[in-house]
């Protein structure tokens, strides 16, 4: 196991359409393996492939919600690879995101509320499901970096260059 680094903005690579995983091999299951330990390090929900420079339809996610008021959050890893939206509500919800290759920034991102998504899970059986809530939102922000697409894209010219100066700034003050 291996924590990888991170690509950030404006890292190229991160502009890359991503290609479908062809065999659920030991190397796929080792890159999943270091996606994880990489994403529970940062600390982060989601991670795809891409922003650790690997140009593959794979993603993992766990939103580590606690199960219970007190305890330790329990761990809930999840894998999607080579995902699809079949559908998307109209319903329309709105998160304040943020995104390990923007580090430190966060904007307001309205995506729709619920989608209908299908995926392979890490065992190669495909699943689909209704999927709403957070794990919803942090999804369909996985499947965006899978297009070379970053939540700031989503956001006004103006607002984006807003965010990417404070970016540039915190940089400088490191
Ligand atoms: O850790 C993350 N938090 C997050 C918060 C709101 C919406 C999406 C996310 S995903 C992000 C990790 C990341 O950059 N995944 O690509
Ligand atoms: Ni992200």
């Amino acid at each position: 196991m291996a924590i990888l680094p991170i690509l950030e903005t404006p890292d190229p690579r991160l502009r890359t359409i991503s290609t479908p995983v062809e065999a659920i091999d030991d190397d796929l299951q080792r890159l999943i393996d270091d996606m994880f330990e990489t994403m529970y390090d940062a600390p982060g929900i989601g991670l795809a492939a891409i922003q650790v420079g690997v140009p593959k339809r794979v993603l993992v996610i766990d939103l580590q919600e606690p199960e219970e008021e007190e305890g330790e959050p329990v761990k809930r890893p999840m894998v999607f690879i080579n995902p699809h939206i079949l559908d998307g509500s109209e319903e329309i919800t709105v998160y304040n995101e943020g995104c390990l290759s923007v580090p430190e920034q966060f904007a307001e991102v309205e995506r729709p509320a619920s989608i209908r998504a299908s995926w392979m899970d890490r065992d190669g059986r495909i699943r689909e499901e209704r999927i709403e809530g957070l794990l919803a939102t942090c999804l369909q922000h996985e499947m965006d970096h899978l297009e070379g697409v970053l939540f700031i894209d989503h956001l006004s010219r103006l607002k984006r260059e807003m965010l990417l100066k404070k970016l540039t700034k915190a940089r400088k003050a490191a």
